[in-house]
């Protein structure tokens, strides 16, 4: 049991905070916690560290922003020591670096791993919440803390007669750690978004036969995937300063912007040139460093995703494939863009099918396969690169319920309201970092939002025991000045009209609204110190 640090009341608590998550922001907040003379449990539902790094390890994942800007800053010494392979590494790779970050300053020793949170409840009277887990837990807490991902609840589609099937399905999300025999066996994927991109490409040479039900096409710009030497490794570390500098003042928290000024003020040829030059850089510089008006003006947006689509079809032999396989129903950078590495050449295979999953839908499953456009396709193993259910889906899971017994899970059913993406009105001590309507996976390099928005809790957590207060939690008035503000910068863009999971549309029911800020990392950064600079105004203090 630990005395917290509020002076006032005098409730013993098992914990000042408990943390949800052992990836990049959950092991960051236990580790500055700690810093700060907390006593902290983290709690994991995995049997190890590493969060989306440990569980999506399926065959070809990889991570889309360059390696020397997907780190921890706090830690000079960590930056010297860690060395990066190459520009993109593999999923094993950035596992192995939470692991090493965990090692080194000890933090598994916090964690309760195979944990899984199945309740947590606010107790006005005392100021704190009840954290109740799968392993029978009821643990008291000042502070709740979630760093549960913005995707890491698998949206896994119920096909019918899906449990009739004598073979193996996987979802990406939940890929077995021992990985699935695939040589010489029949496969078949359904989703082709960034994850099922990655698995197609890194599978197809390995199967005997690969089927792929598309019912979206997604825009994938070709990746340049440089190794690392020795050198390469220490320029990088020697503007580490710099660049963490670079990515907290950007658009998007990549150490790349819109560096060529309005799309009206160039020529055609010279508009070209810098489509050309991002698209030679071989990175999502092509997505958020090129135009502003991409995301805005239709005009712009369609002669830019009509410069992608021209690549796109150059890499397919067969007219109809290049057809199938290039997006039409939205446009380029109007839902995440993915980094593809061979993707397209697959399709030049003999042993590789496409097959149109939206004019003809998936039927079902039967005992040998799946059922589609009055064909059954016979497979052994069927991986659902599915994605997931966004921003909300690892929270409601956690059965939250804060003042009066209000419950997240119906709230966010109806509407899904935060503050900042960091609180919310009547869940005073509950921290989202990674929540909806703050900038993240939608619209920021993970490790930057993540940084900051640990250093946000932090730092107010900080100010709540200098100032004796035991909670916090933002006004009604403050989280809708949010939400309007939020609503204005996503509706002026033309990615509220893409159906993805973006906008929830991937999920049916889920209230319809853009999942990530997209006012940009440094405005959002902006208003974040501005808020802890005026003593936290708009919230009550307890
Ligand atoms: P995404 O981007 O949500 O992609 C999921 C894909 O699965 C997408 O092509 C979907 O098509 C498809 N899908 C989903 N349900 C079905 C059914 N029932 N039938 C056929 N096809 C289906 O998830 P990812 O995992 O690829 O990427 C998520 C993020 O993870 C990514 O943006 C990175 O930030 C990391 P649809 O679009 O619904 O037509």
């Amino acid at each position: 049991m630990t005395d917290i640090g509020a002076t006032e009341n005098t409730t013993k608590l098992d914990f000042d905070a408990v943390v949800v998550g052992a990836g990049i922001a959950g092991l960051y907040a236990v580790y500055k916690l700690r810093e700060m003379g907390l006593s902290v449990r983290g709690i994991d539902a995995a049997p190890a560290v590493g969060g989306t790094w440990y569980w999506n390890c399926y065959p070809g994942a990889r991570v889309d922003s360059q390696s020397y800007i997907y780190q921890y800053w706090f830690s000079d010494e960590l930056i010297k020591e860690w060395d990066w392979p190459e520009r993109f590494p593999a999923q094993p790779v950035v596992e192995q670096y939470l692991n090493f970050v965990t090692d080194k300053f000890q933090l598994d020793k916090e964690y309760a791993f195979n944990t899984r949170v199945t309740s947590a409840d606010w107790d006005n009277d005392k100021q704190c919440w009840t954290v109740g887990t799968d392993q029978g837990d009821k643990l008291t807490t000042r502070y709740f803390i979630s760093c549960t991902g913005m995707l890491s609840e698998p949206k896994i589609p119920a096909f019918e007669g899906q449990e009739k099937f004598k073979g193996v399905i996987a979802h990406t999300a939940r890929y077995p750690r021992e990985g699935i025999d695939l040589k010489g066996k029949r496969v078949g994927v359904i989703g082709c978004g960034a994850t099922g991109i990655q698995v197609i490409q890194t599978i197809a040479s390995e199967v005997e036969h690969l089927t792929v039900f598309q019912r979206t096409a997604s825009y994938g710009v070709a990746m340049h995937n440089e190794k690392f030497d020795d050198a390469a490794r220490d320029h990088w570390r020697s503007k580490a300063k710099e660049l963490q500098e670079t990515v907290y003042n950007s658009f998007v928290g990549f150490d790349y912007d819109f560096e060529h000024g309005s799309w009206y003020d160039l020529t055609p040829e010279q508009r070209y040139e810098v489509l050309e030059e991002k698209w030679q850089e071989g990175s999502l510089s092509m997505w958020v460093g090129t135009f502003p008006e991409l995301f805005t003006d239709q005009a712009v947006n369609d002669e830019i995703s009509d410069f992608v689509r021209e690549k796109i079809r150059a890499r397919i032999k067969d007219p109809k494939i290049a057809d199938l396989v290039t997006p039409r129903n939205h446009g380029f950078g109007t839902y995440r863009v993915p980094l593809e590495n061979g993707y397209y050449d697959v399709f030049n295979q003999d042993n590789v099918e496409l097959i149109d999953a939206r004019n003809t839908p998936i039927e079902g499953f039967t005992e040998t396969g799946i059922k589609i456009g009055g064909r059954d396709i016979a497979l052994d193993v069927v991986i659902l690169a599915t994605g997931f259910n966004a921003g909300t889906g690892s929270l409601t899971k956690m059965n939250i319920h804060g003042r009066d017994d209000r419950s997240l899970t119906t709230e966010f059913d109806e509407d899904i309201r935060t503050t900042m993406g960091l609180q919310i009105h009547g869940y005073p001590n509950l921290f989202t970092v990674a929540g909806p309507l703050a900038p993240s996976a939608a619209f920021c390099n993970m490790t930057t939002c993540l940084q900051q928005q640990v250093d946000w809790v932090t730092d107010c957590i900080a100010y709540l025991r200098d100032h004796h207060h035991q909670s916090i939690e933002p006004t009604v008035e403050k989280q809708d000045e949010w939400v309007a503000h939020h609503d204005e910068v996503a509706n002026a863009t033309l990615l509220t009209a893409t159906q993805s999971w973006y906008t929830g549309a991937n999920i049916e029911g889920k209230p319809s609204r853009l999942i990530s800020y997209i006012g940009g990392v440094s405005e959002y950064h902006r208003i974040c110190d501005e808020v802890q600079a005026s003593g936290y105004e708009g919230f009550s203090k307890a």
